[in-house]
């Protein structure tokens, strides 16, 4: 159920939580973004994830796709730095490890899961990254469906989680029915949050953030609009995009989600049916024009 001590989140509220954009700044200020994603049959997820982040507006980053994406990646977006990663059918290959350690604490933040697919050694793979990071961590897409399979795994954690399951992946972590979730929301995602200690993003029609002290935010912008493929690729992005502009986790979650509802709703107000997951990423500018 939802509690009084539960908030909705508003439009003033987030602009006083806006990161500033000071003068005397320069790429460097604004953090530097890993975004793990893609695999040979999903190009397109990794592309709108990073162009997201980079208009959310982090000032680096850097996207680490399978060895056989990674051409047809490229072609597609310039902005990002490359971290080409050993394939095994055209799925994130295990190993590399030592060299993914000895880098990745100089990331602000990463983000795991657009594209990635299902493959046999998935889950190891994945086990293997949250041992290591020890910076902000999301987890989102078939890095979640991942994760089901053992979540055991997410014990092993050294830096704050945050997972952004549809309710379809929810159910998938919980082991139960979509419809299950859709009837309990806050109860699925407080429960999962505290029991895992974790931040759990319950994406839908208000989605719902969770925090590992059990509070519940609920974000009342967005659209139908957003009810297409890539939209939760592009909040991953963005999501990335502010945590590396911020040490505030909590508001930087927040903001991530409110700013996507608000980009939804700009695209709505041209066509609830012709958005396309690109459309969002264009209207990122406007929405934060009308924020700040
Ligand atoms: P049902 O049918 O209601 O039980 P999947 P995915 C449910 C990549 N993409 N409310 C619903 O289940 C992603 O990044 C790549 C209620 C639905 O049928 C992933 O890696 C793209 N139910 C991969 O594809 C663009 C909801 O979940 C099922 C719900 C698979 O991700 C597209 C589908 O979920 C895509 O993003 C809601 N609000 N939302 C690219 N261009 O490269 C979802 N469901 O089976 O987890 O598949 O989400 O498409
Ligand atoms: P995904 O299913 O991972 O692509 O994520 C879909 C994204 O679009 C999530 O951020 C959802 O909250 C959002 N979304 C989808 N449908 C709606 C809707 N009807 N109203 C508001 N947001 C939606
Ligand atoms: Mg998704």
């Amino acid at each position: 159920e939802f509690v009084l001590k539960d908030q909705l989140l508003t439009a003033e509220g987030m602009q006083k939580k806006l990161p500033q954009r000071p003068r005397f700044s320069h790429k460097g200020t604004y953090g530097h973004a890993l975004i793990i994603a893609g695999s040979k049959e999903m190009t397109g997820a990794p592309v709108l994830s990073a162009a997201a982040g980079l208009r959310t507006g982090c000032g680096l980053l850097t996207l680490a796709i399978p060895e056989p994406a990674l051409p047809i990646v490229a072609g597609k977006i310039n902005e990002p730095v490359f971290w080409e990663w050993p394939a095994e059918s055209g799925h994130f290959a295990c190993g590399s490890y030592a060299f993914l350690k000895q880098r990745v604490s100089s990331f602000d933040v990463v983000a795991i899961g657009p594209g990635l697919g299902k493959w046999t050694g998935g889950n190891q793979w994945l086990s293997e990254i949250i041992r290591m990071v020890d910076v902000p961590l999301i987890l989102d897409a078939d890095a979640l469906n991942l994760l089901s399979e053992d979540l055991s795994i997410l014990r092993a954690k050294k830096s704050p989680v945050i997972l952004t399951p549809h309710p379809g992946e929810m159910g998938r972590l919980c082991g139960c029915k979509t419809a299950d979730v859709e009837k309990d929301r806050v109860g699925y995602a407080r429960e999962f949050a505290q029991k895992y200690q974790v931040y759990v993003v319950l994406k839908g029609t208000y989605t719902l953030i969770a925090t590992p002290d059990g509070r519940i935010f609920v974000n009342p912008t967005g659209s139908a609009a957003l009810a297409k493929g890539g939209s939760g690729d592009v909040l991953t992005g963005m999501l990335a995009g502010m945590l590396a502009q911020t040490e505030d986790i909590e508001s930087g979650i927040q903001l991530a989600v409110f700013i996507h509802g608000l980009a939804g709703e700009i695209c709505g107000a041209k066509s609830m049916y012709a958005t396309l997951a690109g459309d969002i990423i264009d209207a990122i500018g406007p929405a934060l024009q009308k924020l700040s």
